[in-house]
C-alpha cells in the first residue's frame, strides 16, 4: 500500500520526533509517500514561494496517488487540515490520529463521518492500532 502520512511542519514540530518513528514503523510492510514529515532536520521557516510552489504540486500529486492517507493530527496544522480534506474530495480514506489529553480536534473533523477517527494515550497503543488498520 502507499501511504500519505501527514503531520504538522509550519504548525509546529512538537511531535517530529513520533512522526519519524510512525513512519519507520509505517515503512515496514507498506510505503510512505511523505517521508519527508518525519525528518527531523526540517525548519518551520517559509521557503520561497517557487519552492512552496514544487511543494504543494508533490503533495497534492500524492494524494491522489495514496491508497490510504494517515494523519497525526495533535499538533494543529492548516497545512494538514487542507490535506485532509482534499483527500476526501478525492474520496480516499482518511485516518485521523490525536491524543485527547492535550488537544481538541477540530469539529470539521470529529462532526464529519467520512473520517475514521482514533484517540490514544501512548505510543505502543498508536503504533496497535496503526497496524490494526492496514490489515
Ligand atoms: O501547514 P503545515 O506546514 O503544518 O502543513 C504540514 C503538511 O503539509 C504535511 O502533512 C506535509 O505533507 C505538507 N508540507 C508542508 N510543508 C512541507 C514541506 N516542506 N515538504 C513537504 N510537505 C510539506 C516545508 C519546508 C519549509 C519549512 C521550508
Amino acid at each position: 500500500m502507499k501511504i500519505y502520512f501527514a503531520g504538522s511542519i509550519r504548525g509546529g514540530r512538537s511531535d517530529a520526533a513520533l512522526y519519524h518513528d510512525i513512519i519507520e514503523h509505517i515503512k515496514e510492510k507498506d510505503i510512505v509517500l511523505t517521508e519527508q514529515v518525519g525528518d527531523m532536520s526540517h525548519s518551520v521557516k517559509e521557503g520561497s514561494f517557487k519552492d512552496d510552489g514544487q511543494i504543494y504540486a508533490k503533495d497534492t500529486a500524492w494524494l491522489r496517488e495514496c491508497d490510504m492517507v494517515i494523519a497525526e493530527c495533535t499538533a494543529p496544522s492548516l497545512g494538514v487540515g487542507y490535506e485532509l480534506a482534499y483527500a476526501e474530495r478525492h474520496s480516499k480514506p482518511v485516518h485521523i490520529f490525536y491524543r485527547p489529553g492535550e488537544t481538541s480536534l477540530s469539529a470539521m473533523f470529529k462532526g464529519n463521518p467520512y473520517f475514521m477517527i482514533h484517540p490514544y494515550t501512548t505510543k505502543e497503543e498508536l503504533i496497535s492500532l496503526i497496524d490494526q488498520i492496514r490489515e
